[in-house]
């Protein structure tokens, strides 16, 4: 599994928790990070590369935990390689069903607010309900570097969750797998009238399915574990993987 820097470590601690005798590889493709403000090009080759190192250390299926590189980059792998690929798309489709007040909002990156992927989907899955796409630059950053609680972090949850509030939505979709860490923050400023859905179990649910369908699921004996790699070593990544691999979501 990979993703730009340690978001999708939100994933693979719900997958650690329902498929423990699975044995996980995970990129932080640090050195890239964010994918946000990458192009498709790009977003491409780095998704290609690390998908085939991946396959190089056996792997039997690979999670996209990135929502930026799914809608930019899954289809175009999936047509390459045999493995099961699963990505993460934003959970539009179980907020538009949960609403009541039929206003429902995204928070997602840059790139993925772009995307043309994404724009269909979220046509496709919302008749009948008005959606608020967020991008939100400036949040990867800051969790890459570990600021969860910084002033700057706070300063920037206000200043995208404000205007949404006045909406009157009642569901909030984490459209980024970093955001997740900043559940807690996100849902005190949201209030407890607004549902805030991520995508973790979801996506674990769908590894299953795929391992289950194709047998390819860890023998009963085997103890799970997980490795971190990442494109560029720094403190910081060692630290933040530490800090937020520790994290109890
Ligand atoms: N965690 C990635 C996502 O879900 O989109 C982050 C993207 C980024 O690097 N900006």
């Amino acid at each position: 599994m990979f993703d730009s820097g340690v978001g999708g470590l939100s994933i693979a601690k719900c997958i650690r928790q329902h498929l423990p005798r699975e044995r996980l590889v995970y990129v932080a493709d640090s050195a890239y990070a964010p994918y946000g403000d990458k192009g498709v090009e790009l977003i491409t080759e780095r998704v290609n590369l690390i998908a085939g190192q991946l396959i190089k250390f056996n792997a039997k299926a690979l999670v996209i935990a990135c929502n930026t590189a799914t809608v930019n980059a899954i289809d175009q792998l999936r047509a390459q390689i045999a493995l099961p690929v699963i990505g993460v798309e934003p959970a539009i489709k179980p907020a538009a069903r949960h609403s009541k007040s039929k206003k429902v909002a995204l928070l997602v990156t840059s790139a993925t607010a772009t995307n043309q992927r994404f724009l269909t989907l979220v046509e496709k899955y919302s008749a009948g309900v008005e959606v608020f796409i967020q991008p939100c630059p400036g949040l990867v950053e800051l969790i890459e570097q570990g600021k969860l609680n910084s002033r700057q972090c706070s300063g920037l949850l206000q200043q995208y969750l404000h205007p949404l509030m006045t909406q009157g939505i009642d569901t909030l979709v984490l459209g980024c797998t970093h955001y997740p860490f900043l559940l807690e923050k996100i849902q005190l400023i949201a209030g407890p009238g607004i549902k805030v859905i991520e995508t973790a179990t979801p996506v674990t649910r769908e590894l299953k399915r795929q391992l289950d369908k194709h047998q390819l699921c860890a023998p009963e004996d085997q103890s799970g574990n997980i490795r971190f790699l990442t494109s560029s070593f720094t403190q910081q990544a060692s630290q933040t993987s530490a800090q937020l691999g520790n994290r109890e979501q």
